[in-house]
């Protein structure tokens, strides 16, 4: 059996019912079978392959709150520091009733390849909660995030690991875990990324993600003949990543007809307006259902129902496996030729598939919504030197990284005899920065 199929199933054998683990391993492994083949001596003698796929550390606690009745609860945290070979570990926090140890992993195992992407010295972590924030005051979400961060403030730091926001973590959350954390550690530093601009926060970060999605989205079609203004959109979420990305998306010419709750989903044949989705979904924390209040011609649905409509470029911003390969068969039947993921794993490994047999240019994750964590570094480096850049230098620089980005995983699909399989070029690109890494620094 070969060096990879070894690894692949020793890992589904250790970590039974983690399945979006899996999917995440194989992915990768599978398509850095020309790298591992052309080492396999090397990487097997040094547990290369071993070595990446088990974190370096996972940590779970317990989470206790009170909520506004006075009535105890308990959740489960986690945090998993999977690979500081090039940087401190780097990554988001979950709040989502679906987090557990295997999703946390999955996402964690991505940010190693994607932080590796960005250029910048960044390792792979990941963590967050099975705490749902939807529906709890601001005071029970306070209290949630207190807890969080009095069992967490214990394994993190500045120049050991940074985390961040991610799906049900905003601005809101961070701010309180920032707060607990200078209590309990005494520390005013650059613990969290994404804090508000008053206490160490840097512009564009809030944009950042769903703007980087578009750069890298613009770079990919400039490079294959075809202006993305006058292209019709769709987008699927309606949260941090799908805001910015349809904010972006309209100035740049696109049009963007349709997003997403976990609830339903909004057509709007004139194009999604933006400042609306921010009252509703920003300030308002409401449904989605409240959106033709301010928009009388669009539909509201409640369901699933997004990759239905007709378009260019489809958009995933939601959250894993959100994409299916029914999907997959009616964008693709219905003439889409591009599909960016905003989300982590958005798109199934069978719609993936399908989607690259079909030659639909495709951006992973991994890539697309790099630009997130990017500008979380470029906040670290302000907060290291205690300044504060503006928002078109922090906007330039992202677009700066989008762009080289895009070049670094074409060129390594490119060396593979790969062209435009950027799911390869972007796991051999990140894989091979990382493996530089670990090997200089011995078996650790
Ligand atoms: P938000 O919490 O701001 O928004 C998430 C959106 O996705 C909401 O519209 C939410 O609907 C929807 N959603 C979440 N879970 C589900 C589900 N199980 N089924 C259907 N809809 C769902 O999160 P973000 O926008 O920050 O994150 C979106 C995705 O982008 C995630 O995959 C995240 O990991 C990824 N990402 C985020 C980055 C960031 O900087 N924030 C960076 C890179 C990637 P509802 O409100 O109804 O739950
Ligand atoms: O998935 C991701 O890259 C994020 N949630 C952002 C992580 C970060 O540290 O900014």
């Amino acid at each position: 059996m070969s060096y990879i199929d070894e690894v692949i199933k020793k890992t589904i054998e250790e970590n039974p019912s983690e399945p979006e683990f899996h999917q995440a391993v194989k992915e990768v492994l599978e398509s850095l079978r020309p790298v591992v083949e052309a080492n396999e001596a090397q990487f097997r003698r040094d547990a290369v392959l071993e070595r990446l796929v088990n974190p370096e550390r996972q940590i779970k606690f317990r989470v206790p709150w009170i909520d506004d009745e006075g009535n105890a609860h308990v959740n489960t945290g986690y945090r998993v520091q999977f690979n500081s070979a090039i940087g401190p570990y780097k990554g988001g926090l979950r709040l989502h009733p679906s987090v557990n140890l295997g999703i946390i992993k999955f996402l964690g195992f991505e940010q190693i390849f994607k932080n590796s992407l960005t250029g910048l010295p960044i390792g792979g972590g990941k963590g967050g909660s099975d705490f749902d924030p939807k529906g709890k005051s601001d005071r029970e979400v306070m209290a949630f995030c207190q807890s969080f961060m009095s069992e967490l403030c214990k394994y993190i730091g500045a120049d050991t690991d940074v985390p961040a926001g991610d799906i049900g973590t905003g601005a809101r959350e961070i701010g309180y875990m920032f707060g607990q954390y200078k209590k309990l550690r005494g520390l005013f530093e650059g613990v969290l990324t994404g804090k508000g601009l008053s206490y160490g926060g840097s512009l564009a970060r809030t944009e950042a993600t769903g703007y980087g999605v578009l750069y890298i989205l613009q770079e990919m079609l400039k490079c294959h003949g075809i202006d993305i203004a006058g292209k019709t959109i769709t987008v699927s979420g309606s949260g941090n990543v799908a805001i910015y990305a349809i904010e972006k998306a309209t100035q740049l010419g696109a049009k963007v007809v349709t997003c997403s709750d976990s609830t339903g989903w909004v057509y709007d044949p004139d194009g999604i307006d933006v400042e609306a989705l921010k009252i509703i979904k920003e300030k308002n924390r409401q449904r989605l259902k409240e959106y033709p209040k301010f928009r009388p011609n669009a539909q509201y649905s409640d369901g699933k129902g997004v990759w239905t409509v007709k378009t260019d470029i489809a958009i995933p911003c939601a959250t894993q496996n959100e994409l299916t390969l029914e999907d997959a068969k009616t964008l693709v039947a219905n003439g889409v030729f591009a599909v960016a993921e905003g989300a982590n794993m958005p798109t199934t490994a069978d719609a993936t598939d399908y989607i690259l047999e079909n030659k639909i240019l495709f951006l992973p994750g991994k890539a697309a919504n790099a630009g997130g964590v990017a500008t979380s570094a470029l906040e670290m480096s302000q907060d290291s030197e205690r300044l504060n850049w503006t928002f078109e230098e922090v906007d330039s620089k992202l677009k700066n990284i989008m762009i080289n980005l895009y070049h670094n995983i074409d060129d390594a699909a490119k060396v593979y005899h790969m062209d435009d399989n950027f799911v390869a070029g972007a796991n051999i690109a990140g894989f091979e920065k990382v493996v530089d890494a670990m090997e200089a620094q011995g078996i650790v």
